[in-house]
């Protein structure tokens, strides 16, 4: 049962907290009054809370802002990130003053919401509510995994807290019980949650939406919770937190009751704090209630910035001593100090890949997803960095490492993850473990059920995170499921996200290539969409462009004759490539020579030279594709001289063959549609 303390301790605080507490607030409020946008009212009323945390405990440089030691921090309510920035720019990391004057401004390292890979310090790209939250549960499960995995007695090369501050948002959203749900059965003792507890949302009180117990309710998920009465007692923070990181097998909320704008004689918790500059008047009568100087702005005493700036020398002496006791670690473990390098810096190890196999023809019928367990069976031992799972789906998605247990409080080594049905935190966890980095995150479940999982991917794109999707049950030929369960817009969504890579093979050796470009992405996640249903495996002998044709997209798997130019180009992907095959020689025996161009990825092929492209789709042979999707986006990645057999509905229940078959997924169409597509040039061609 989780012990619930309510800590209250004196305030006014001493005067040198008090002074780096306002400095925080008032960088904060400047920041989004000269940028006349933004939220100045987290930042006001959590300022002391943050202060506590960075002040009196986390563990970080602002030297070296990758150390891999470091504690990690991150805003899940994005919309304060001033006052992250403050934060960053008075500790020391490489944020000058004139980047906090341009905030929200073209090309600043001070954007509108905290992006990964943009400001030193920033841990993870925050803004979609919830999503912080999850990450840091991934990061908390990298932490311990990697533990598991490295540390050794006397040697805890592994050793850090994950801290996470959240807002009502952040908790009301869904994805805060999925996540908190998966952090207290796994017992994340390291993870460590503040919360700006300010009873206020952007329409007002949280009287009008969110009711309930928080603190039972986290207790309920198993977690430690404390409560603060005092946002501004920064010594009760402090003492909270360091009652949480006493907790070592249970996750840490700090509800700390703060006020959104505090300080604000007209603003203070209400909703106008939230999201929108003071307004000069009422920076001026803020500023002068706190004793602080209206002018100048972005005022910081030095007194203030000299007792912030003493977290460099802190920073840097505790890398030191970890740097020591890592050589005294590889002194006494040399190959496992050079594996943990290699992991953290995301390098492959000498032959990684040459223990994939090949598939002969014998070895069919066989479903995509099979031939991808295969796979995950056979690169498990090959590359331990490996972890990953699904979303309550593992006999169907075929994500399961043999022989290297489960990840759970009892074997924090094991690999094989069991998400429980929660695709949205999965997403958003395998982002926070790809952001810590010493492992290589991958979860599965079914293609339409990416859907769930959206708003984690698109983060993984934008951030270029090495995450790896396995989508299942791919198209209307899983069958008896039905339209809920039968994706058709699935498809042409993963691959208009900005750097998704979506691999979509033919068999299972298109499904080995596709992994060996998977495992190879180091900047992006890929999404594998594979069939449930059995395929036949072209074999390598037969098909031997299969290996380098597929990263780069679309490829000839068979062609026109050599002395013909093609009369016409079936372009196919996944299960459909078969279909396409059959067509081709159903057409020979007409006398009409087509190709057929096995595309498993638009946006690899999208990404080829003018020459490539050409060479493989020549300009004025007509294309028809063939794909169980739906048809949107097929022009643009081909041009418009196409025709398509596609699904613009949402399927139907029954047997997988017979739905592909009502759909006009037989060779009987294909042939109908290629001649229709050869008639209407003739005719075109006659008229001119
Ligand atoms: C998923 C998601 N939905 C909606 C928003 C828009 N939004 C930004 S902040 C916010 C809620 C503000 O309330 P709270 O989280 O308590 O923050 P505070 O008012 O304390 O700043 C909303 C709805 C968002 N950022 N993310």
């Amino acid at each position: 049962m989780a012990t619930s303390a309510t800590l209250v301790t004196a305030i006014p605080l001493p005067a040198l907290d008090e002074q780096c507490v306002n400095t925080l607030r008032f960088l904060a409020v400047d920041m989004v009054q000269k940028a006349n946008s933004g939220h100045p009212g987290l930042p006001m009323g959590s300022a002391a809370m943050a202060y506590a945390l960075w002040d009196r405990s986390l563990k970080f440089n602002p030297r070296d802002p990758h150390w891999t030691d470091r504690d990690r921090f991150i805003l899940s309510a994005g919309h304060g990130c001033a006052l992250l920035y403050a934060l960053l720019h008075v500790t020391g990391f490489d944020l000058p003053l004139e980047e906090l004057k341009m905030f929200r401004q073209w090309g600043s390292r001070t954007p509108g919401h905290p992006e990964y890979g943009k400001t030193p310090g920033v841990e993870a790209t925050t803004g979609p509510l919830g999503q912080g939250l999850a990450n840091g549960v991934g990061m908390a499960i990298a932490e311990v995994a990697l533990g598991a995995r490295f540390n050794r007695p006397g040697h805890q090369i592994v050793d850090h807290n994950t801290y996470v501050l959240v807002s009502d948002g952040d908790l009301e959203e869904g994805i805060s019980s999925e996540a908190g749900s998966i952090a207290g059965h796994q017992h994340l003792g390291k993870l460590i949650v503040l919360y700006a507890d300010n009873h206020i949302t952007i329409e007002g009180s949280t009287e009008l939406t969110f009711t309930e117990d928080r603190m039972a309710r986290f207790a309920a998920f198993g977690w430690h919770v404390q409560r603060v009465e005092q946002s501004n007692d920064v010594d009760a923070v402090a003492l909270a937190l360091k009652n949480a990181q006493k907790q070592k097998d249970r996750p840490s909320l700090i509800a700390v009751r703060t006020h959104i704008g505090f300080g604000s004689p007209h603003k203070q918790d209400t909703a106008a704090a939230h999201g929108e500059a003071l307004g000069v008047d009422e920076v001026r009568l803020t500023k002068e209630g706190m004793n602080w100087p209206v002018s100048p702005s972005f005022y910081i005493p030095d007194e203030a910035l000299a007792h912030f700036r003493g977290a460099v020398a802190r920073g840097s002496a505790t890398q030191v001593e970890w740097e020591s006791r890592f050589k005294a670690f590889a002194q006494e473990y040399p190959d496992l100090a050079s594996e943990f390098q290699r992991v953290i810096d995301r390098r492959l190890p000498a032959d990684w890949d040459s223990c994939l196999p090949a598939f002969v023809s014998a070895d069919g019928p066989m479903a995509t997803r099979v031939a991808s367990g295969k796979v995950i069976e056979i690169l498990g031992p090959c590359l331990p960095e490996m972890m990953g799972g699904s979303a309550d789906l593992s006999p169907s998605t075929h994500t399961n490492i043999d022989g290297t247990g489960n990840f759970e409080p009892e074997d924090w080594a094991g690999r094989n993850m069991h998400f429980g049905i929660r695709e949205n935190a999965m997403g958003a966890i395998l982002n926070g473990m790809a952001l810590h980095s010493g492992l290589i995150p991958y979860g599965g479940t079914f293609l339409v059920f990416s859907d769930y999982m959206r708003p984690p991917m698109r983060l993984a794109a934008m951030n270029a995170l090495p995450v790896i999707y396995i989508f299942t049950h791919d198209s209307i030929g899983m069958g008896e499921d039905g339209p809920t369960h039968q994706p058709i817009e699935q498809l042409v969504g993963l691959r208009s996200i900005p750097g998704m890579v979506v691999l979509r093979p033919a068999d299972a050796n298109e499904t080995v290539a596709a992994w060996r470009v998977a495992i190879g992405r180091k900047q992006g996640p890929v999404a594998l969409v594979l069939t449930r249903q059995g395929l036949p495996v072209l074999d390598l002998k037969s098909y031997p462009a299969i290996m380098t044709g597929v990263p780069l997209g679309g490829y000839i798997l068979a062609d026109a004759p050599a002395t013909e130019r093609p009369d016409i180009i079936l372009i196919a992907t996944g299960s459909e490539v078969h279909l396409a095959l059959e067509g081709r020689e159903r057409l020979a025996t007409g006398g009409v020579h087509a190709r057929v161009v096995s595309m498993p990825s638009t946006n690899l092929f999208a990404s080829q030279s003018d020459d490539y492209r050409e060479k493989i789709l020549p300009a004025g042979v007509p294309l028809l594709v063939i794909e169980a999707g739906s048809p949107v986006g097929w022009q643009s990645f081909v041009g418009p001289r196409i025709a398509v057999i596609a699904v613009d509905a949402f399927g139907s229940s029954a047997p997988g063959p017979v739905v592909m078959e009502h759909y006009g997924f037989t060779v009987e169409n294909i042939c109908r549609q290629a001649h229709h597509v050869l008639d209407q040039l003739k005719e075109k061609a006659s008229c001119v």
